[in-house]
């Protein structure tokens, strides 16, 4: 039998992912909105007190600029109901051009509506706003997970958030605009202990240099990648849309791996190291497992990215 994606998703099972952030996701979507949002807010500035987040490039903003300005002119209780109804997924025009956009531009627009919160030109968390029990819980939980765990709640929070697209029909999906590859001379190659597989070390670099035609060229034509915490993206066309939207400026350092013939003639590679989001640069470090199965002509016919549970499991490369 020749590999399916269902079976390739099972390759180097034992390797452990950060299973807390899945839940910690799902308590946090059962909480009311009022407290979701004032969660988020207290979980951001006790993260702000150690890592600092990048202000989002103009790229990011200008797709969220009217709807922004639209919010700023409104009163302090619709204001608070248009945060409310993102939370809540209810189903109003902000909340659908909310769904349209790339976690990047929603990102985007919460920091700044997060900077006019402070500011005061947007409807602040009210003052000694109580967190139910359930909600301070939740928090806790955050507080004693890794950062790069933090990180990833926060964005799927926020990636959650909006009227859900499965029910918009067709739309226009809005993305930022792809940035220019790297030229060549700028470029530098990774090199990762126990690796030298040619399709590997240049995933790693075409993706560190943004260079997604040259990347999407070493997956097979139903090729699959499949990011942490989430299903699949599967097929050449949906794996080159994914890179484009949510893998600019992403910067990989692969530490060690593991090479070993598979079934029919593919080849399983585990490679485990860090990658850093450009929203926090090296002040996050994720721990990551890249669990790749090639085929025989050696392209991609899938790659799961897994965020690891500690960085004790960088060093878990057994089969
Ligand atoms: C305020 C209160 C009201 C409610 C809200 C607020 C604002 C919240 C804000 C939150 C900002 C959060 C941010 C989070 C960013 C997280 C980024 C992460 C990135 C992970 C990337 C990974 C990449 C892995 C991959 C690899 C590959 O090889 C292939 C591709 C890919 C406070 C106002 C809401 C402002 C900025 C976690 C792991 C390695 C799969 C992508
Ligand atoms: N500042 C991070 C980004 O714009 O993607
Ligand atoms: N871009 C990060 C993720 O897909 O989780």
């Amino acid at each position: 039998m020749t590999y399916t994606v269902d079976k390739a998703r099972n390759i180097f099972p034992n390797t452990l992912s950060a299973a807390e952030v899945p839940a910690t996701i799902t308590r946090f979507a059962q909480l009311s909105d009022e407290d979701q949002l004032a969660l988020i807010w207290f979980a951001y500035l006790e993260m702000g007190q150690a890592i600092t987040i990048a202000a989002p490039g103009a790229a990011n903003m200008q797709f969220a600029e009217l709807t922004m300005e639209r919010i700023k002119k409104m009163t302090p209780v619709e204001q608070s109901q248009v945060m409310c109804d993102l939370a809540n997924r209810a189903d109003t025009e902000i909340s659908r051009t909310y769904a349209t956009w790339t976690p990047n531009i929603k990102l985007g627009f919460w920091y700044r509506l997060g900077e006019w919160m402070e500011q005061g030109f947007v409807a602040p968390i009210p003052e000694g706003y109580k967190l139910s029990a359930n909600a301070a819980a939740v928090l806790q939980t955050i507080r004693g997970l890794e950062s790069g765990q933090q990180i990833t709640v926060l964005r799927n929070a926020v990636v959650d958030m909006g009227y859900d697209t499965s029910k918009l029909g067709s739309y226009e999906r809005v993305s930022e605009p792809v940035v220019v590859p790297q030229s060549i001379g700028q470029r530098t190659q990774v090199s990762i202990e126990g690796i030298d597989n040619a399709t590997v070390l240049s995933y790693m670099n075409n993706l560190n240099a943004n260079d997604f035609d040259a990347l999407i060229e070493l997956f097979a034509p139903d090729g699959a990648l499949q990011p942490p915490f989430r299903k699949p993206v599967v097929g050449k066309e949906a794996v080159r849309r994914f890179f484009q939207e949510e893998c600019q400026n992403l910067k990989l350092v692969p530490e060690r791996g593991v090479t070993e013939p598979a079934e029919d003639g593919y080849t399983q590679v585990k490679v485990t190291g860090k990658c850093q989001t450009p929203w926090f640069g090296a002040a996050v470090g994720m721990n990551i497992a890249w669990r790749f199965l090639l085929n025989p002509d050696g392209k991609i016919f899938f790659v799961a990215i897994d965020l690891l549970a500690s960085p004790k499991e960088l060093l878990n490369l057994v089969r």
